[in-house]
């Protein structure tokens, strides 16, 4: 991150060009997409489907499923992709099954990516949750552990063995969360004869929101040249009215080779140009990337176009979108484009019915438009990372994403901290080119009162530091202790609380206090803007009462103009976001504090409004005005 309005050291680096962003991975992970030397086939649809329900979920692998066509070693169901395989059928077991299901598919693969050795044909899975194995015609090429991140395994030679036959693909995915696993989970054996079935275990976890599993993005076939465009950053920055945009490509497959970066207004105009595998394009006259309802003309995007020319190869072109906007933040401020920016959002989830955490349009659209409807102009990835192609709509709507990585965890091993910095290289390496993606956060509310949990979380965040040094990095705390490990080392305070909810049951009246004390603490203690990152109340659409109770609208709507207020006051001292619990009601394990699912959300599952999105659209529209800087300086 840039020091907060040091012009000097912005001069240096504008001079230099330095490229600050370090990237141990590999390889890059960009998104798939079509050129002239590009396509892509997307294998959504219908796939066999069976779940291994033998007593120790390992049949599948014993007799080598993955060998023979699915339907020939047993009976098999068609299963949607993407979607959770869950909630698809009337069977109770496998709603709640855990263990090992096995998803296949065949596919024609056109003939010309086979017969052109020059062509390098890749099969990637955008998420499926929680640990994966394929195979491709009974060869395994790949495996991946993380429910929300994509993966994929380059297919070119294993297809061109058996030309003539359609491509068998195999997917095994297992949902068991175990104290290895991110998030952590533990099977619990019930060996009590008398009360139950032998081998009866049931899975125990520590979040709020129902395990879907299955395959939750699309399934993709691509190709790209042989010699290729593997990964791009790019970091941007401006000065008075010129933007610059600093870039770094790599290519695999093959040496020299000549690079020619176009960088193209939204209109496809020529803007600048540059040549070499890092550089800088200057742009006269910027269009900087802005929020959304804090400029007339949010989201601006710039295309940048990489043509990469390889001796005696076919060339390869990928162009990646490009918004220009810097990030800062000060003790008191979180800014964009060195102005102010107040979080005025919500928390998501995927989730939905019938589909569970399967990526799809209709919902994904009608959720913007709900957002912009409500004056949304953020939100945060509560708690895992979303659909590319969410964030996509993100930078071109200019929505403001913080974006998490993990939900509440309590594990603090070597094993778990290993592991938890892979995910966050994943994430980094996939989502550091949106503009929209502000802020990394990289847990929800997790134990730290436990020993390890500060040289946990100070070895995460620095490395995340280290990772990415042009965003800042938070993790989401509830409780004072858990500040007290990680406080030091956050740039920003993202604090939920839910007062006069889980503590206080019914007295709205000590709101007030609670909350103010809570954010005058943290901040005399940390000099750190604070987000309040959550903060609601159930409430069973249509049930009323009043004066209000808990779980009515009534309650729901008094809750959170209570905390309203106390937001109102610290607006113009530190406090720099409210993000609402939740947007949506969303489904949850079964338990006596849950009736089918979390209901705090202000609309219903079906996104239909309960009377708190009314309450929080006229404020979300009157803050805007307020602090959206909508008027000039
Ligand atoms: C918060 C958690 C969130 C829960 C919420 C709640 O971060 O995942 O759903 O509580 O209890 O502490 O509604």
């Amino acid at each position: 991150m840039s020091v907060p309005g040091s012009f000097s050291v912005l001069r240096v680096l504008w001079l230099l060009s330095v490229f600050g962003t370090v990237l141990p991975l590999d390889g890059g992970m960009l998104f798939p997409q079509e050129s002239s030397f590009r396509e892509v086939k997307e294998l959504n649809g219908l796939w066999d489907f069976r779940a291994d329900g033998s007593p120790n979920r390992n049949e599948g692998f014993e007799k080598a499923w993955y060998k023979r066509r699915l339907t020939e070693t047993g009976p098999v169901i068609e299963m949607p992709v993407p979607a959770s395989y869950n909630d698809i059928t009337q069977d109770p077991t496998l709603r709640d099954f855990i263990g090992w299901v096995w998803y296949e598919r065949e596919v024609f693969v056109p003939a010309r990516w086979i017969s052109d050795e020059g062509t390098r044909v890749v099969l990637r899975v955008g998420s499926a949750h929680y640990y994966s194995i394929v195979w491709v015609n009974g060869e395994k090429v790949t495996e991946h552990e993380g429910g929300h991140l994509p993966f994929e395994a380059e297919i070119s030679s294993l297809i061109r063995k058996e030309p003539t036959k359609p491509c068998r693909i195999t997917i095994a995915v297992n949902n068991t969360l175990t104290l290895e696993t991110l998030p952590p989970g533990t099977i619990q054996y019930m060996n009590d004869s008398s009360r139950y079935p032998d081998g009866f275990f049931v899975q125990n976890i520590d979040f709020d929101f129902f395990n879907y599993a299955g395959i939750h993005r699309s399934v993709l076939l691509y190709t790209t040249p042989k010699v290729h465009v593997d990964d791009i950053s790019v970091e941007t920055n401006f000065m008075d009215n010129t933007g610059l945009v600093r870039y770094k490509v790599s290519v695999q497959g093959g040496f020299n080779n000549t690079l020619n970066i176009t960088l193209m207004d939204k209109d496809g105009h020529f803007v600048a140009s540059s040549t070499g595998s890092s550089g800088g394009l200057k742009v006269v006259d910027v269009k900087l990337w802005w929020p959304y309802l804090m400029h007339e003309n949010p989201g601006y995007l710039y295309s940048m176009k990489v043509r990469q020319h390889a001796h005696r190869h076919v060339g390869d072109e990928y162009t990646l979108p490009v918004g220009i906007r810097t990030i800062n933040v000060t003790n008191t401020q979180f800014l964009i484009n060195n102005k102010p920016f107040y979080f005025h959002g919500v928390n998501k989830h995927e989730d939905s019915d019938i589909r569970g955490r399967g990526f799809d349009w209709p919902l994904i659209v009608k959720d913007f438009n709900l957002m912009k409807w409500l004056g949304v102009n953020s939100f945060r990835t509560s708690h895992y990372p979303y659909a590319e192609e969410i964030l996509q709509m993100c930078d071109r709507h200019g929505i403001v994403v913080i974006d998490e990585l993990l939900p509440h965890i309590s594990v603090f091993r070597n094993a778990s901290l290993s592991h938890h910095l892979v995910v966050m290289d994943e994430l980094v390496r996939r989502d550091k080119n949106h503009p929209s993606v502000v802020m990394w956060s990289v847990a929800n509310e997790p134990a730290s009162e436990m020993p390890p949990a500060e040289f946990y979380f100070k070895t995460l965040i620095e490395h995340t530091k280290a990772l990415d040094q042009t965003r800042p990095v938070t993790y989401v705390t509830i409780a004072a202790a858990d500040m007290d490990k990680g406080g030091p080392y956050v740039d920003v305070v993202c604090a939920n609380s839910y007062f006069a909810w889980y503590f206080d049951q019914g007295r709205l009246d000590i709101i007030p206090l609670q909350l103010s004390t809570h954010f005058e603490n943290w901040y005399r203690k940390y000099q750190r803007p604070i987000i309040q990152s959550e903060y609601g109340a159930d409430a069973v659409p249509g049930l009323h009462m009043d004066p209000p109770m808990m779980f009515t609208e009534e309650y729901q709507n008094a809750l959170l103009q209570s905390y309203h207020d106390v937001f109102d006051q610290k607006r113009n001292q530190y406090f720099v976001g409210e993000l609402i619990w939740n947007f949506a009601d969303f489904m949850t394990s079964q338990g006596i504090y849950r009736v089918v699912g979390n209901k705090k959300g202000i609309f219903t599952r079906q996104r239909q409004p309960k009377a708190a999105a009314f309450l929080l659209r006229k404020r979300y529209w009157r803050l805007a005005n307020e602090t959206g800087r909508l008027l000039p300086d």
